[in-house]
């Protein structure tokens, strides 16, 4: 019936409206699934009504452009004798390929061929199988992101029967999978920051190498805020009386003298000044002499019994001139008839 025709042709030209932002295309990979209504027209010697047509075709989009389609289509028609009409069931099978142009608006044409066949039953001369080819094209208009309005106008043609009907059809195509994905938020490109310096304290001591003026220190030293050795002064004190008139150290002074001769073993760095006194018994000019023979005793005391490099030790003698205590009394003359020497050194402290 035209009626049918005329019905698909109005709602086909509901596509013809103002393409918008959204696409009509799905992306590649996209499943379709198309329920179609409309009309099918048969050629006047078929003997058969033109009837309303019902379809299904689900479908795959290779790309943008490029989809298959598989159709199942119904037709409800009947015998357009006029009388003993007859209810008659056709259906349609077939492969198309469907090209679109412009997938990106709202408003896509395409074109559409494919192959299958048509199967017609109950009609005056029996069933009727015959191989059908189409071709045509339409029209899809995207109403959502997933679903278009669409229409279809196909020539079909069957080569058995060699004849040629007409096919007009109306649609909803629901894209599956099509989803609108947001706009990847901005990269920001953040601004390199050098990682920070890797401070090492090489020499362990607990001061980092940018803040150690004193590299390499050993371990078991005790170190300062600058990552240095601390050092301390450390004397010792050599003091040796002599019986009135004598040089000679007596034998009661060797504990005492081994005691010095041990901090110039273990320092040996340190030297000593030995300094000789009298007290003021006698001339000065032979107290000068005394004084002088009583520090040169004690320094050579020092090299035959201890060792000490002669170099380290100087003998000096300052006669009766720097008496310490009275030389009105024995013991005030006793204490000033004297070698002393304070030896000093600087030493490392360890932990
Ligand atoms: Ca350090
Ligand atoms: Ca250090």
């Amino acid at each position: 019936m035209k009626k049918y025709l005329l019905t698909s042709l109005a709602l086909t030209g509901l596509t013809i409206l103002p393409a918008l932002s959204l696409a009509a295309t799905p992306e590649p990979g996209t499943f379709t699934f198309t329920p179609q209504i409309g009309g099918y027209f048969f050629e006047g010697n078929q003997d058969l009504d033109d009837n309303i047509m019902f379809g299904l075709a689900p479908g795959y989009f290779f790309t943008r452009e490029l989809a298959a389609e598989l159709v199942i289509q119904y037709i409800d028609t009947e015998t357009d004798f006029s009388s003993n009409n007859k209810d008659i069931d056709g259906w349609l099978y077939h492969v198309d390929l469907l090209y679109h142009f412009s997938p990106d608006n709202r408003l896509v044409p395409f074109i559409a061929a494919g192959v299958g066949g048509i199967s017609v039953h109950d009609t005056p001369e029996g069933n009727d199988s015959s191989v059908q080819v189409n071709y045509g094209a339409g029209l899809k208009y995207a109403l959502t992101e997933n679903l278009d309005l669409r229409g279809d106008i196909r020539h079909m043609i069957s080569f058995d029967d060699h004849v040629s009907n007409l096919a007009a059809l109306v649609g909803l195509t629901y894209n599956f999978n099509q989803s609108v994905q947001p706009a990847p938020e901005p990269i920001q490109k953040l601004t390199p920051v050098a990682p920070a310096p890797i401070v090492l304290d090489s020499d362990g001591d607990g001061i980092l190498d940018n803040l150690d003026q004193c590299p390499d220190t050993p371990t078991n030293l005790m170190v300062d805020a600058q990552g240095c050795p601390i050092t301390e002064e450390i004397s010792v004190d050599l003091r040796v009386k002599f019986d009135h008139d004598k040089a000679n150290v007596k034998a009661n002074y060797d504990a005492h003298c081994r005691k010095v001769a041990d901090f110039l073993t273990t320092f040996p760095n340190a030297t000593a000044i030995i300094e000789g006194h009298t007290d003021s018994t006698g001339s000065e000019e032979y107290n000068q002499q005394l004084s002088q023979q009583r520090a040169e005793s004690v320094r050579q005391y020092f090299i035959d019994n201890f060792s000490i490099a002669p170099e380290r030790l100087q003998a000096k003698g300052f006669g009766e001139t720097s008496a310490i205590a009275t030389n009105d009394t024995e013991a005030g003359r006793q204490d000033n008839r004297r070698v002393v020497a304070t030896i000093t050194t600087m030493r490392t402290k360890t932990k």
